[in-house]
């Protein structure tokens, strides 16, 4: 079992900013806890980041044939894209959608994802546990 995590624009920047939100830990000991769970669980996990929706897009390409299922927080590309669901229906691989919060009780545009139609299930406002969850699913 190979899980590709993806995480979209700015969440290189958890733990450094907007810690009410999005918690004080940051993007490198969330991949150390999704590594060391998918690790406990015998599964395979690789991770990628991305401020570009073009270099996300080219990543879930890239997965066609080399994954079996991919854990996307696309950030706010979540209200925006309709490449990045349209990348993920072409590959055909199961995909879970997380959000570190809970996208339907913040500002009204945030209510909208244009992902959540291509993915298996949609995890909101469960911060890291979230990414644990869609892990546990996919496997
Ligand atoms: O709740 C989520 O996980 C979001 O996908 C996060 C996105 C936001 O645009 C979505 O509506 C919901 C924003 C990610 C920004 O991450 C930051 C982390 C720390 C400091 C500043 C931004």
């Amino acid at each position: 079992m190979k899980i590709l995590v993806i995480n979209g624009p700015n969440l290189n920047m958890l733990g450094v900013r907007e810690p009410e939100i999005y918690g004080s830990a940051t993007l490198a000991q969330l991949e150390e806890l999704v590594r060391s769970h998918c690790a406990s669980r015998g599964a395979e996990v690789e991770f990628f980041q991305s401020n570009h929706e073009g270099d996300i897009v080219d990543c879930i390409q890239a997965a066609y044939k080399k994954f079996d299922g991919i854990i996307i927080n696309p950030a706010a590309y979540t209200h925006t894209s309709i490449a990045i669901p349209d990348a993920i229906k072409a590959v055909g691989i199961p995909t879970v959608e997380v959000h570190l919060s809970d996208i339907d009780t913040r500002e009204e545009f945030r209510r909208i994802s244009y992902v959540s139609p291509v993915c298996i299930k949609t995890i909101k406002g469960k911060h890291f546990a979230g990414y644990i969850e869609a892990c546990d699913l996919l496997i």
